[in-house]
């Protein structure tokens, strides 16, 4: 059996997955592996307990549009939550103090609380490989940095098509590596609101 590299479960539980909006952005090269990824991704997230309705799922063609995508993202989602709270502060403006807002579930215009970016490459007999890993995986740890917003790494580099398979969970003894980033997403989006909060995780035992 191939040896499966993941990491160890995480020490305590995130009680408030429920409240966090997740996005997920993919490049759609290597369809095969990306929909069994981006399927991983939403079963760990589900079963982490954050609500379908709270998940944006886009997609891009190839790996090279993800560090901008996940940009635009992070920010589209903030003008919503920014828009959401202007909507709000007219709803229960003092020119009409019949009105209440219509609707107190914050998460569907939140900003997101962590990103999971996913794409696959497969070396071939051009150079694009080195290039477009290199580059992808650079902007997206400068997206992450940059947004204060958890940017999940969900990019293959595969020297085959069996190598991209067997991390995508697709075949015997496959593990599908979607699945740790649904779970990466959630324990990072939970400890980053935590920390902006002041808090470890220590003390909220
Ligand atoms: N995008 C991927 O997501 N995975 C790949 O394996 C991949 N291989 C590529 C190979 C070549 C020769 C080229 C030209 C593009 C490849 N792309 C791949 C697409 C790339 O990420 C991007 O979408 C396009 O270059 C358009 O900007």
């Amino acid at each position: 059996m191939p040896q499966v590299h993941a990491p160890a479960a995480p020490t305590a539980p995130f009680p408030h997955a429920a409240s966090l909006r997740i996005g997920i952005v993919h490049a759609r090269w290597n369809g095969a592996c990306i929909d069994a990824l981006v399927e991983g991704s939403l079963k760990a997230l589900t079963a982490a307990g954050v609500q379908r309705d709270n998940i944006v799922v886009e997609s891009v063609p190839g790996s090279w549009e993800l560090p901008h995508a996940t940009a635009r993202m992070i920010a589209a989602a903030q003008t919503q939550a920014s828009s959401a709270a202007t909507d709000l502060m007219s709803a229960t403006s003092l020119l009409d103090p019949s009105s209440t807002p219509s609707s107190t579930s914050s998460a569907p215009s939140a900003p997101f609380d962590a990103v999971i970016s996913i794409g696959v490459l497969i070396k071939g007999s051009t150079m694009h490989f080195e290039y477009i890993s290199d580059a992808c995986v650079h902007g997206l740890m400068r997206v992450g940095l940059d947004s204060n917003t958890p940017v999940i790494l969900g990019v293959l580099t595969a020297l085959t098509q069996e190598q991209a398979e067997q991390r995508s969970g697709i075949g015997k003894d496959a593990h599908n590596h979607g699945e740790d980033w649904g779970s990466a997403a959630v324990e990072m989006a939970s400890k980053t609101k935590d920390w902006a909060a002041g808090k470890f995780s220590a003390q909220q035992k």
